[in-house]
């Protein structure tokens, strides 16, 4: 077997830290592991495997005798360091939106469109979707297979830990505030997000949605090839720590009954169907949260239509979403590919 030397970069922020414990979950071939931020995380050193390992500095020369490079420290990190990386022999799977559109770097979800990764010879990039995008499209994927979907209506409820550690920090902060009665401090958001609800994620566009919603218009006929399925979004920030929570409308060319949708989901990797209205069980952020699958429930006929199907959809989005989806690539990549 082949060893690999690997470097996460952003390795002190959540889904960093998330990275190297997936790593170490999934015994990935790690011949020496390295641990890059920024200088305000140097003296600090995180656990993997039980060794405590530093983490360094990122500079230009921290990608010598590295092959694979995981990148979650931002778009404009990766813009700079992402081609030096490469340069130095490095191939790098891209959690930021810095390459995601570019035509000649694949966007992969595994389960979805594991073949795009042969692409990744173009640039030595490959990029890892958004979180959001990434569990709508693996629920998506075998019903656009089986009837064709032809417009999709989705409403996001997301967890702070998309922001990072600091938006975990303020909601920690802002309700015990509210409960201790004393006055939240906002800073990270625009408004207070302890119990209340923010339909702003990301910043608007001249269009009138948020990036983070055309992300998941764009992103969607990328991952899926097709650039015919219709997408709006609506994407909402909630007071939840961890997991993204949807709902999701379609509109199929051909009939699908709930019956077939359940049974379809089902059957397909990285999903699990929990629907059973009856004995109130459905999917839920807090069962979610630290596990790999991607939730589908509340699955039923839309009656307003000829051909539509609504579903709720929960995942962990800083495994799926991130973290998991990406050291999936990785996977793919030293069996396939290095
Ligand atoms: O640009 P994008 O694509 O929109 O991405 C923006 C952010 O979204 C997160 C990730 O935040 C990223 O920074 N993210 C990206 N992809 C995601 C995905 N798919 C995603 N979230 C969910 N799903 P994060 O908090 O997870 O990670 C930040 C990491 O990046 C490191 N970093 C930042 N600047 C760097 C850098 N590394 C190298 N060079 C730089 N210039 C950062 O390391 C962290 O590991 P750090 O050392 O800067 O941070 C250590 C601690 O300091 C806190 N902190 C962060 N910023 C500040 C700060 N403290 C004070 N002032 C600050 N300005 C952090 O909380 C961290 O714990
Ligand atoms: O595009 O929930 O990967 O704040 C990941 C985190 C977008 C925002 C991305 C969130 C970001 C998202």
């Amino acid at each position: 077997m082949k060893f690999f030397n690997v470097a996460v970069v952003g390795a002190t922020g959540a889904v960093g830290n998330e990275m190297i414990k997936i790593l170490e979950e999934r015994d990935f071939p790690v011949a020496k592991l390295r641990l890059l931020a920024s200088e305000r995380s140097l003296g600090k050193t995180l656990e993997y495997k039980g060794r405590h390992l530093p983490v360094e500095v990122l500079k230009e020369d921290s990608f010598t005798d590295v092959q694979i490079g995981l990148f979650s420290a931002g778009g404009g990190i990766s813009e700079k360091y992402a081609p030096l990386a490469v340069q130095a022999g490095c191939v790098v799977v891209d959690n930021t939106s810095a390459f995601r559109m570019a035509p000649d770097v694949p966007l992969v979800v595994p389960e979805v469109n594991p073949e795009a990764i042969a692409q990744y010879k173009r640039r030595g990039i490959i990029a890892n979707p958004n979180c959001s995008t990434i569990q709508m499209v693996a629920a998506l994927k075998p019903i656009h297979d089986a009837v064709r979907i032809k417009r999709v209506v989705v409403s996001t409820y997301q967890a702070v830990s998309g922001t990072g550690k600091k938006a975990i920090e303020e909601l920690s902060e802002q309700t015990r505030a509210l409960l201790g009665m004393r006055e939240p401090v906002v800073k990270v958001y625009p408004h207070r997000i302890a119990f209340n609800c923010l339909p702003q994620i990301d910043i608007f566009l001249d269009n009138g949605y948020t990036r983070e919603e055309m992300k998941m218009v764009n992103e969607t006929k990328k991952i899926m090839n097709d650039d015919a399925i219709a997408v709006t979004a609506t994407t909402v920030r909630v007071p939840v720590f961890y997991a993204h929570s949807e709902s999701i409308n379609i509109e199929t060319e051909k009939k699908i009954t709930a019956d077939e949708v359940r049974e379809l989901l089902a059957k397909t990797p990285g999903l699990k169907v929990i629907d059973d209205p009856k004995n109130l069980r459905y999917p839920l952020a807090i069962d979610a949260a630290g596990r790999d699958e991607t939730f589908v429930g509340r699955i039923r006929e839309d009656e307003s239509i000829a051909n539509g199907i609504n579903m709720w959809v929960v995942s962990d989005n800083l495994r799926k979403g991130a973290a998991l989806n990406a050291v999936q690539i990785a996977e793919i990549l030293v069996r396939d590919y290095l």
